[in-house]
């Protein structure tokens, strides 16, 4: 007699060992077919008439756009993995939303900038250098796996930055300040790595 449970739990694990074989799925991370929830603090609440996204620091043009205006840009569609330090990863993830070079485009970013300070509501914040931002797998997502994300994984908006770790992938995101230097974001003022490289298990500012 099939058992739904073991089997599912043995194609969890075949699918691990696949991601593990592939080289895909980093040491010490096991594979979740489910989609977690994580995050510090609450979920906000979105007020499409209260919303902006910001575009400030080391650029030529400091931008402000509306939700009505985020929603014109032109759409990007991107596949990929998603690598959480509290160790799941979920693979294949279908993200649609505007690639990060198209929003870059908007403010001139200065030759100076060498960092980005991404920031979302309530403060918080995840600093990535701007070389891992400007990649073409890099986006503000709405949509996964061809649904409006739910409100507790980001909605409206979330950056992806998929091969660094997920605290890096912003939910709920509300703006990019461009720096010539590197500064903590929230988790990283908190013991967590500068860098956070999943493939080398750069979890706490002592690896
Ligand atoms: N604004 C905000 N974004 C955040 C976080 C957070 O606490 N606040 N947590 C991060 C962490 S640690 C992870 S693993 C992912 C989880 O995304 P998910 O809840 O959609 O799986 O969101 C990241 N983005
Ligand atoms: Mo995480």
């Amino acid at each position: 007699m099939a058992d739904f449970g073991i089997s599912s739990g043995n194609e969890r694990k075949q699918k691990e060992q696949e991601m593990r074989s592939a080289g895909r799925l980093p040491q010490g991370q096991s594979l979740t077919l489910k989609w977690p929830v994580l995050h510090y603090g609450s979920v906000p609440r979105f007020d499409p008439a209260r919303w902006d996204f910001r575009i400030w620091g080391q650029v030529e043009t400091p931008v402000k756009l509306s939700w009505d205006e985020f929603s014109k840009l032109p759409r990007f569609h991107s596949k990929s993995d998603f690598h959480c330090v509290t160790r799941w990863s979920r693979f294949d993830n279908e993200w649609d939303g505007v690639a990060f070079r198209e929003v870059m485009k908007l403010a001139k970013v200065k030759p100076a900038a060498k960092f980005v300070l991404v920031h979302a509501e309530q403060g918080y914040t995840a600093n990535v250098p701007l070389a891992d931002l400007d990649r073409d797998n890099v986006l503000f997502a709405t949509h996964h796996d061809g649904e409006p994300l739910p409100a507790d994984h980001g909605f409206p908006l979330r950056l992806i930055v998929p091969h660094l770790y997920a605290w890096k992938s912003v939910k709920w995101v509300r703006g990019i300040e461009f720096l010539d230097h590197d500064t903590a974001g929230f988790w990283e003022q908190n013991g967590y790595h500068m860098y956070g490289d999943p493939f080398k298990e750069q979890r706490f500012d002592t690896d």
